[in-house]
């Protein structure tokens, strides 16, 4: 039974409480947490069932397309993710790309684009993903070279894109390309790329530590019609980070799951397991541990929460959200740690779930922009915020 104190926190309405107790029992009677031998399998059904019951429906803005709500609530988002984590990863992993992957489109869809693909999203009868990193352009976004050519009505787009989540179940990816305005950051267009465009393949399907789809992708004059951009031409780079700025607090509000489970299972185990004619739990270095992995929870929680709750006051989170992600996957990775610590032997047993733990939590440090990235962000934010001060 995991803490829910922090659910009394000024950062909640009522409806945010009802919303993760709702959630809670319906993860509790559907969702299993085992890794299935079937990931894209799996993975697919996740998303029909989560759309099925409405879950997905938050994943996504626009009351008229199948949102919740007309602006994506992140707190709702981070208390679905943290609630899902805590259940299983994958489950978490199958609500978060529909966000991450029709993000942009929820930002700067056309009512046309917006009415073709979120209602779907919502629905989970359309899987998305979010095609940022190339081989050679992964934390310096504005390096990429994959190639968007206007000709005529269309653009043709050739080049890479990899690390991409969905990759190969996906029905859609929002494509970021080099349209050549100007160099760097400010050359940079989004497009919508249905799977099943010609000049699109699957290159490669990527095998990673905690098994979810995932996938290199290639364009070879690949002809989308011009009306598939997202936003303006040169857009694409500001549309990329202001997704990544909701669905970084949600990496976090995931990794914070992680966590809370991982000090659930540590105190199951602590608490009844026999050593020296007491128990775990009664010796002191336990406790120093125990003391360690709740607080880090706590901490994450609530660096995790500012940013969602900053975010639906409609305040610039960049740096908020850089901090909650940070150090809500840092800290996780710390507590899941100690959990195999005390389960000892068995917390490296094959599917025990603090062994599951130890492999989700690792990729939640680099993927949608690594703790250095993160950090980057924050110093830089600092650093302005003082200039400016000096100045005024
Ligand atoms: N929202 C809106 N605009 C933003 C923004 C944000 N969160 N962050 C930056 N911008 C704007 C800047 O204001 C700047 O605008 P102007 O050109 O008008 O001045 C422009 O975008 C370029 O910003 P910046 O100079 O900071 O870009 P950099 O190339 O230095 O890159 C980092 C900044 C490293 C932070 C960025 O590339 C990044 O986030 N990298 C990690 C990417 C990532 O998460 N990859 C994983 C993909 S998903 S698995």
């Amino acid at each position: 039974m995991s803490d829910k104190s922090y659910l009394d926190w000024p950062f909640f309405d009522e409806r945010h409480r009802q919303l993760q107790a709702d959630l809670e029992r319906w993860a509790t009677d559907n969702i299993g947490a085992d890794h299935p031998a079937d990931t894209d399998a799996a993975c697919r059904d996740l998303v029909k069932r989560l759309g099925a019951a409405g879950w997905l429906r938050y994943a996504v803005g626009g009351t008229g397309y199948g949102g919740q709500y007309d602006v994506i609530d992140t707190r709702a988002i981070c208390l679905l993710r943290e609630t899902l984590g805590r259940h299983s990863g994958l489950a978490d992993f199958a609500f978060a790309m529909q966000g991450l992957g029709s993000g942009a489109i929820t930002l700067h869809g056309t009512p046309q684009q917006q009415q073709r693909y979120l209602t779907k999203v919502a629905a989970g009868e359309a899987i998305a993903a979010f095609a940022l990193s190339e081989p050679n352009s992964g934390s310096d976004v504005a390096a990429m070279s994959c190639a968007a050519r206007r000709d005529g009505d269309d653009y043709v787009l050739d080049g890479e894109k990899t690390w991409i989540s969905n990759g190969g179940i996906a029905d859609f990816y929002v494509v970021f390309a080099r349209t050549g305005e100007a160099p760097g950051s400010r050359g940079l267009s989004a497009f919508i790329v249905d799977a099943a465009t010609p000049g699109l393949e699957i290159a490669e399907r990527i095998n990673v530590i905690a098994p979810h789809p995932l996938a290199r992708l290639r364009f070879t004059d690949c002809r989308i019609r011009a009306g598939n951009m997202l936003g303006k031409p040169a857009q694409g780079f500001k549309i990329a980070m202001q997704t990544l700025d909701i669905f970084r607090t949600s990496v976090a509000a995931a990794a914070l799951g992680f966590a809370r489970r991982a000090l659930d299972e540590a105190l199951r185990r602590a608490t009844t397991r026999p050593m020296f004619n007491q128990k775990l739990a009664d010796f002191q270095i336990t406790q120093t541990k125990l003391a360690q992995m709740a607080t880090g929870v706590d901490i994450a929680a609530l660096l995790t929460y500012r940013a969602a709750w900053l975010r639906d006051q409609g305040k610039n989170v960049t740096r908020e959200a850089a901090m909650a992600k940070m150090t809500a996957t840092e800290t996780a990775q710390q507590v899941i740690d100690a959990a195999v610590q005390i389960w000892g032997g068995l917390g490296v047993v094959s599917e025990h779930p603090v062994e599951r733990l130890y492999r989700e939590i690792r990729a939640l440090r680099i993927y949608e922009g690594a703790t250095e990235v993160q950090q980057l962000i924050i110093a830089r934010q600092t650093l302005t915020a003082y200039e400016q001060d000096l100045k005024t």
